[in-house]
């Protein structure tokens, strides 16, 4: 791939040092209450100093799983990027590519030339980012395959290009993980002989020891553990035990049977500074381990990978609801033959799914009370259906019913089908690379007027600013930075059930998501949203 131009803002509220990029920005909302007689919309801005840290730091990927479809495949997709593979397949010569990441394959609109017309860059020249050659993956699984192995079993990749990846990823072997055969499903049993004994607190103390070993051994600055295995239940989040950082603790010494493996993994990677994201759906970062996070100031991102029918669902419901159409019925079938599907076919791990997947319209129907009274939601039905036949190519299945003019009925169908594993990989990268940027941007407040009627805002400022690691924010002028929040809500856009901080919107339209993203590397540069308004084309 040919070196990115280097982007430089040339603005007096934009300072580049050596270790910071300095932005001084405004941000803009309007305040609005209403009563009976009125809606009344107090427009102000808050003035904000943001930095970024330049110096992009050595990273090592861990992953939860990575044995399975995803984390050999994301392994794969990391080695013939930076390797610059091509192999053959019966349609020619293919190259390696970073297609569904939005941090290598999209592009942001910057500005207009002097034309007046729309110039785009690439999403990952806007701030320093880490660039995926540079990561080192390692990771657990109960299976005791080598990566090498495991790219075999998933039958994902084309037959030539695992030749070509053969060598390097035997030599890659899984730690022994977690495995409670109460939390994932029968069906995979026969595969968990990778095993850390002994008690909770054990397992938890081994894999904080296996974090430390990965981070020394590789001289990393900081260590991303992600969460790719199987679905678990739902924990029955219990009072005493899971509610608070100090009782989770103490649950985890008393080896207490609903703390999950996956809520173990949890803690242990925030007890060593290390952001958790959970790509999977069910409820690891119970209230207790969100509790912890925000103790220790370390990053925490899910729910479960936002790929394919969701995000369609996502972009589709917010288009009917912002056109005045009222959804009324969404029916969504999905069958698939892959382990992930075989898990998935036990009712309890179904439901985590089920619930994940079905929350995601409920912010977009609520905004519309035109459409909907208060309460009133859409039929909403998910099914899933394992079929080994088709393998990792899932088959997903809509139908959206609406009331469109003077009762009238709209139904859109959709088939889709779609390799699961090559749409999930690409969200692994950009989790990993957007969490690490957001931990290197802080804010501060600024003393300026404008900020007077904002000041108690200023926390539900922060509250949103939360997606990012690397971005730390300050009021304009002030040397306290604080770091975003530790629940990254900006990485909602590659989520299918977003954890949000206390207190703060779900936002599930995707386009919105998307343009928090912007927004936020923008404002680091310390650039106006984009606004799509073209008034240079239209006002006299
Ligand atoms: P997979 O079944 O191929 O891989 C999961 C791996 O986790 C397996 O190798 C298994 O041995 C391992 N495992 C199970 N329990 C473990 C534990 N406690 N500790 C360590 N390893 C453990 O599944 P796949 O397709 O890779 O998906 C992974 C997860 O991502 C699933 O939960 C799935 O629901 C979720 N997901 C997948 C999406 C996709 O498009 N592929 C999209 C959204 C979510
Ligand atoms: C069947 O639903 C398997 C799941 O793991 C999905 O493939 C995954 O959750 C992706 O879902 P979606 O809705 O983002 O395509």
């Amino acid at each position: 791939m040919e070196k990115a131009a280097n982007l430089v803002v040339s603005s007096p509220n934009l300072k580049y040092t050596e270790d910071y990029i300095h932005s001084e920005y405004k941000y803009e909302e309007a305040l609005v209450t209403k009563n009976e007689d009125e809606v009344l919309v107090t427009p102000f801005s808050v003035s904000l100093s943001i930095r970024t840290e330049r110096k992009v730091p050595k990273v090592g990927v861990m992953l939860v799983g990575w044995g399975g479809n995803n984390g050999s495949t994301f392994t794969a997709a990391v080695l013939a990027n930076r390797q610059q593979l091509s192999w053959n397949t019966k349609n020619g010569q293919m190259d390696s590519n970073w297609y569904g990441s939005i941090t290598q394959a999209s592009t942001v609109r910057l500005g207009i030339d002097e034309k007046g017309q729309e110039v785009y860059i690439p999403m990952s020249q806007m701030l320093p980012m880490v660039h995926p050659d540079d990561l080192v993956i390692d990771g657990w699984d109960i299976s005791p395959l080598n990566l090498a192995e495991s790219m075999a079993r998933a039958k994902v990749l084309d037959f030539d290009l695992q030749q070509k990846l053969r060598k390097e990823m035997s030599a890659m072997k899984p730690r022994p993980a977690i495995y409670d055969p109460d939390f994932i499903a029968a069906n995979q049993a026969d595969r968990a002989t990778n095993l850390i004994k002994g008690s909770k607190f054990e397992q938890y103390q081994q894999v904080r020891a296996d974090i430390r070993d990965f981070r020394d051994k590789n001289k990393l600055d900081k260590v991303f553990v992600l969460w790719t295995a199987n679905t678990e239940r739902y924990c029955d989040v219990t009072a005493g035990v899971h509610d608070t950082s100090d009782n989770i603790e103490k649950a985890l010494r008393n080896n207490e049977p609903e703390i999950s493996p996956s809520t173990i993994f949890a803690l242990a990677a925030i007890d060593e500074g290390c952001c958790y994201i959970n790509g999977s759906p069910q409820n690891t970062l119970v209230p207790g381990v969100v509790d912890r996070a925000e103790r220790r100031g370390v990053a925490v991102a899910g729910d479960d990978f936002k790929s394919g029918q969701t995000k369609i669902k996502s972009v589709l419901v917010d288009f009917l609801v912002a056109a005045g159409l009222k959804p009324t019925s969404i029916v969504s079938y999905n069958h698939l033959g892959n382990n992930d599907g075989k898990n998935l076919s036990a009712p309890q791990q179904f439901r985590s799914k089920e619930i994940s997947k079905s929350n995601v319209v409920d912010d977009m129907v609520a905004s519309n009370s035109i459409l909907y009274k208060p309460g009133e939601k859409p039929d909403h039905v998910v099914v899933i259906k394992y079929v080994p036949y088709v393998g990792d190519s899932k088959r997903a299945m809509d139908e959206y019913t609406s009331e469109i003019l003077l009762h009238g009925t709209n139904t859109i169908a959709m088939h889709n089908t779609c390799e699961d594993s090559l749409l999930a990989t690409p969200l692994i990268l950009d989790l990993v690379l957007l969490a690490e940027l957001m931990q290197r941007v802080s804010f501060a407040p600024s003393g300026s007027e404008d900020s007077l009627l904002a000041t108690p805002l200023i926390l539900d400022l922060v509250l949103l600013a939360e997606s990012m690691q690397r971005v730390s924010f300050a009021p304009s002028g002030s040397q306290d930075y604080t770091a975003m929040h530790p629940v990254y809500s900006i990485l909602s856009y590659l989520l299918k059930a977003p954890l949000v901080p206390a207190g703060a919107p779900v936002v599930n339209a995707l386009g919105s998501q998307r343009r928090a993203v912007e927004g936020v590397l923008r404002a680091c540069l310390s650039l106006p949203p984009v606004t799509c308004m073209q008034l240079e084309h239209k006002a006299p």
